[in-house]
């Protein structure tokens, strides 16, 4: 571990809104008097209806429960738009730029208001009301905010489904929550590379039922399929609505959105969020954590498909007034030099992206950075995975030249914000450090046997109360809640992560120690890519594990036993890679297969993944103990037969 410090520089205590001395009263604060902290955080929002209770939340084992401000009433995009109307109206609000390099758009506060209140009124027109489940599978083009904003202005609930995603997982994700409308696009653009997306959709239709209306926003032109019944174009509904729609009052409790994410067991859960406290988070550590001053260009490179997306690109900053710019693109087109030439084309201040695109341009070397200026940066930010410390270095050093600070910030989709995390003003750095914690958030790390481990130490790690962003439930399985969350150790919240924390009190994610794995910040459960896997019908089993991967993080390790009499081909590698990847989702291809006459079990049948990490890892010397085996020669086949890392 880097053991490198990058004190707060005098400039940036000063300027910022939290310095060391600030962080350390209002953490004490948030932890000795929550009620009274978070009632007073809640006021940076507007109320339709004040609340007057602040927290209402048990751990307690079978009565999981998680209520904040819950007799409020407010409206989530009247807080990001409306609100900001009287003083901001002509300020940019969504800096949209394309993945074509002359492709960009400017949407001020008010054109978002209008567009947004045109969306709520085709939604409503189709009769989509206060609490149904509308599924959006866009590209990263302004009509995903308009129509994530249009569900939130009516209380419809989101369940944005990264556009990655095969035909399968979106139709399972549709059928989860039972959505009627899907919208959509005629096609994305990525990199110059078109996406079908309105083909995947039809394709998803076909394998559910309910969906009463598909509507399709024009994206590429390409001449896509339309239902005459089922099927319109955004465009054209657009004209035959007003750009007057009314607020939904919601109650704090009120869900706002599902987001489906993967976890150690089964399918995809749909954590559920809801309105008050979710945005109340959201905008708080979007202004704190980034520091994030009127005026500021404000740039978070995340697909609005994943939470981050949600959370800082859409809600958080606009619930801040911000500007906040979206990306259409990818890292490396039209050259690796795009990043930075959008961050001087806008003058963007702050930006935040993840340690694996991160990597992969460090590969490409310092010049297509250094051609740029990158003047206009103050602040970067690091999310959705451990940030090595070679590439925090590189970051800090070559894009920041040793004058932004970086915030690497610890969350996950399920905590709805960051929750542990440096502020710029207020900590000193260590690279590969996600720092200290956020007001409010009380870390705790255990042993296996749920003890709680006092100062230096390494384990589990729990969160001991609730904050106001923490998911609610898993959307129709409540039981699944408290099951994945709460029953590893009782009373507290299990994030799924291992950590260490140093002498100072600084925490340091470690990565997942449940079967999921995170490649390029995506998670992917193991028994996801398993399932697919054996449904093929040369596959008779399947283990999967992750591997270290230079710029993924971690690469997808799959061990696979063939059919009786199936030869292991190249050819069949290829077609397992492929078939996964039409299954699930490019993100979820198996970096390396390894044909395995047979996976090593336990005697009552249970495979050790323990033992097929340690192969995968090129780590056989440290298998530990393998009594426990039926058959202990598998393993030395195994070893003898590793993939190697590509
Ligand atoms: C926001 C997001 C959550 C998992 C999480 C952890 C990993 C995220 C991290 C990090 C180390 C960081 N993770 N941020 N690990 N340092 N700064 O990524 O949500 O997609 O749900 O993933 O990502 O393992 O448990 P999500």
């Amino acid at each position: 571990m880097s053991e490198k410090i990058y004190d707060v520089s005098p400039e940036w205590a000063s300027r910022a809104f939290i310095d060391d001395a600030k962080y350390q009263d209002m953490y004490a604060r948030s932890v000795s008097d929550p009620n009274g902290f978070w009632g007073e955080q809640a006021q940076r929002i507007g109320w339709i209806k004040p609340f007057t209770k602040v927290e209402n939340t048990s751990f307690a084992p079978g009565h999981i429960s998680i209520k904040w401000f819950e007799d409020g009433v407010l409206n989530v995009a009247w807080n990001c738009i409306d609100r900001h109307l009287p003083d901001r109206a002509e300020q940019t609000a969504i800096i949209w730029e394309g993945d074509d390099p002359s492709d960009s758009r400017k949407i001020s506060y008010r054109e978002l208001h209008d567009e947004v209140c045109k969306f709520a009124n085709i939604l409503r027109s189709r009769n989509v009301q206060k609490g149904d489940r509308v599924t959006i599978y866009l590209p990263m083009i302004p009509e995903a905010a308009f129509a994530m904003l249009a569900c939130a202005r009516i209380g419809a609930i989101h369940s944005v489904v990264f556009a990655g995603f095969s035909p399968d997982s979106l139709a399972q994700r549709i059928t989860d929550c039972q959505s009627k409308i899907v919208i959509t696009a005629d096609e994305g653009l990525r990199g110059g590379r078109k996406v079908p997306l309105k083909a995947n959709v039809d394709a998803a239709l076909k394998k559910c039922e309910g969906v009463d209306w598909v509507v399709v926003v024009k994206r590429t032109g390409a001449d896509v399929f339309m239902d005459d019944v089922r099927d319109f174009w955004y465009a054209e509904a657009a004209e035959m609505v007003t750009t007057d729609c009314p607020c939904e009052p919601m109650h704090a409790e009120d869900p706002l959105f599902i987001l489906y994410t993967s976890g150690s067991t089964g399918q995809p859960k749909g954590v559920l969020h809801t309105s008050g406290g979710y945005l109340v988070f959201a905008a708080m550590t979007h202004q704190y954590v980034f520091d994030y001053h009127d005026g500021d260009i404000y740039w978070c490179t995340a697909d609005v498909g994943w939470v981050t997306g949600h959370s800082y690109i859409l809600y958080g900053p606009l619930a801040n007034g911000a500007t906040t710019l979206m990306f259409e693109g990818v890292p490396n087109y039209p050259t690796n030099s795009r990043f930075w030439e959008v961050i001087d084309k806008h003058k963007v201040n702050i930006f935040y992206t993840a340690p694996t695109a991160i990597r992969a341009l460090m590969q490409g070397g310092d010049e297509p950075v250094k051609k740029t200026s990158r003047k206009s940066l103050r602040l970067l930010g690091s999310v959705g995975e451990p940030i090595n410390p070679e590439a925090w270095e590189w970051y800090h050093r070559v894009v920041g030249e040793d004058r932004c600070p970086i915030v690497d910030t610890w969350w996950q989709t399920e905590t709805g914000g960051i929750l542990i995390t440096p502020l710029p003003g207020a900590t000193k750095l260590k690279p590969g450090s996600a720092t200290r914690p956020f007001f409010g958030v009380v870390p705790q790390i255990l042993d296996a046997d749920a003890n709680v481990l006092e100062g230096e130490c390494q384990g589990n790690l729990c969160l001991a109360r609730s904050w106001p962003g923490q998911m609610r439930t898993v959307y129709g399985d409540h039981a699944r809640f408290e099951q994945t969350y709460f029953s590893a150790y009782p009373g507290k919240y299990f994030t799924g992560d291992g950590c260490r924390r140093d002498a100072d009190g600084y925490y340091w994610i470690t990565g997942r120690v449940d079967d999921v794995i995170n490649v390029s910040g995506h998670r992917m459960g193991t028994a996801e890519v398993e399932s697919s896997l054996v449904a093929h019908a040369k596959v008779s089993e399947a283990a999967v594990v992750g591997y270290p991967h230079d710029i993924k993080g971690q690469g997808i390790y799959a061990y696979v036993t063939l059919m009786d009499g199936t030869e292991p081909t190249e050819e069949l590698r290829k077609e397992l890679v492929a078939w996964v990847r039409k299954d699930i989702g490019p993100i979820a291809s198996p970096d390396l297969i390894q044909f395995a006459p047979s996976l090593p079990k336990t005697r009552s049948g249970k495979i050790m993944r323990r033992i097929l990490r340690k192969i995968a890892e090129d780590e056989p010397s440290t298998l530990g103990d393998t009594s426990t085996l039926a058959d202990p020669a598998v393993v030395e086949d195994l070893v003898e037969h590793r993939q190697n890392k590509r």
